[in-house]
């Protein structure tokens, strides 16, 4: 398929000229391919089912995609996450691989100098440049709350929107408001989509998104024109098709009732599930249980002990309280309905009991071997989901507070 994927403005340098020029070596630039495939394995065009020979060998061809990057209210977040990679030069092959005409952050110039280089760059690429849009746009008061050389990130937005090919919105406040649209909102804050509805815009959501969600979709639609798959809310189903809970590497352990009840306990440490804890997982289409950031295995939020606050979901991050537990939609009985492992003589009756065993019976015997799998205190007999044991030495103890995960 790569064979077709030749330079679509040859007036552009490609992607091979460039890392020639710039001295980046071949597997420099393998190793970026193997990475892209393992963000993307399946579902972009740029990807499917090749070797990162054939994806780089397609690639090189490929003219680098002018891109204006416009950064509204947000922190930055999104570009870091961009840059901060793990090996110092990936930052640097990733620029090379992409056109990066304007972006307030890493441009040396300011004022006046930053002013003509944007109009230079939309003059130059008119029609053909991507608009990256970083951040959310105020709406409230006429747009008066943000402001780039004295017109309102509204207009600016209108302007530079209208002439580029395509808009990504990357990061959750550009795809719908995300942080600062957040209760009580006192600059009416939304993403692009909601401005400018009728534009060709694919929205990458997270707080930050993982990058290689961003460069699989610039890479696609600079080989060939064309965006993947996008889901109802305009994100690419490669990156957002699957939830977190689905391969998370804790899922064992909410099967099995292991959950965290409080930082640093017994479960903290032994890396249970934080399902308790108020972690969105089950609510949150991402790839981040599998596509760890800075290319640092574990590197994620779920992975360091955090649960995750479901940042690419418009109705979830920064609406729904951290530490409130959602409702399983997808999964058929809520932990909490686990039946315990012992019962005391005279809790539960024998009709319970037998409408119990038809439903839960094999979900309990799962879970109870999994228990016991996983539990390392001795003897514990505890329930799965049951409230810990708060006496001393198991696992929800609150006797060593504070201990790191
Ligand atoms: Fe920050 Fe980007 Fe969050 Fe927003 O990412 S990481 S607040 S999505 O716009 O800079
Ligand atoms: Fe992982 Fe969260 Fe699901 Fe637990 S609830 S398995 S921590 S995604
Ligand atoms: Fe965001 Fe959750 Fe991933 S908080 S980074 S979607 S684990």
């Amino acid at each position: 398929m790569l064979g077709s994927l030749v330079a679509s403005a040859t007036a552009l340098e490609t992607i091979d000229e460039r890392l020639l020029r710039c001295g980046i070596s071949r597997r420099s630039f393998l190793v970026f391919c193997s990475t892209l495939m393992i963000a993307a394995p399946y579902g972009l065009a740029i990807t499917d089912k090749m070797t990162p020979e054939e994806v780089a060998a397609g690639l090189g061809k490929v003219a680098r995609q002018p891109i204006i990057w416009l950064h509204f209210q947000d922190c930055t977040g999104c570009t870091e996450s961009l840059l901060q990679t793990s090996h110092p030069d990936f930052g640097d092959l990733i620029l090379n691989v992409i056109s990066l005409e304007y972006h307030e952050t890493l441009m040396a110039g300011s004022g006046l100098q930053a002013r003509q280089a944007l109009d230079e760059s939309v003059k130059k690429h008119t029609g053909k440049f991507i608009l990256v849009v970083e951040g959310s746009i105020p709406t409230k008061d006429q747009g008066i709350y943000m402001r780039l050389a004295g017109r309102p990130a509204l207009d600016v937005l209108a302007d530079i929107g209208g002439k580029a090919a395509a808009i990504i919105a990357i990061g959750s406040c550009a795809s719908w408001g995300g942080i600062p649209s957040a209760d009580p909102d006192p600059t009416g804050a939304v993403g692009v989509a909601d401005l400018l509805p009728n534009h060709s815009i694919i929205n990458i959501p997270g707080c930050p998104p993982n990058p290689y969600t961003l460069l699989g979709v610039v890479l696609q639609y600079a080989a060939d024109g064309t965006f993947p798959e996008t889901d109802d809310q305009r994100r690419p189903k490669f990156a957002f098709d699957r939830d977190i809970h689905e391969h998370c590497p804790r899922r064992a352990h909410f099967d099995a009732g292991n959950f965290v009840k409080q930082y640093g306990d017994q479960g903290h440490r032994e890396g249970w599930c934080l399902y308790e804890m108020g972690c969105k997982g089950p609510d949150t289409h991402a790839g981040c249980s599998t596509r760890h950031f800075n290319e640092i295995p574990d590197v994620w939020p779920i992975g360091i002990g955090a649960p995750c606050i479901g940042c690419t979901e418009k109705s979830v991050a920064f609406k729904v309280p951290m530490f409130e537990v959602v409702k399983l939609h997808t999964i058929a009985a809520p932990p909490t309905s686990y039946a315990p492992i012992t019962t005391t003589k005279g809790t539960i009756s024998p009709m319970a009991t037998g409408l119990l065993g038809i439903g839960v019976g094999a979900a309990v015997g799962a879970g109870y071997m999994a228990s016991r799998k996983f539990s390392k205190v001795e003897d514990d007999e505890s329930a799965p989901g049951s409230k810990p044991d708060r006496s001393g030495s198991g696992p929800g103890s609150d006797s060593e507070p504070g201990a790191p995960s």
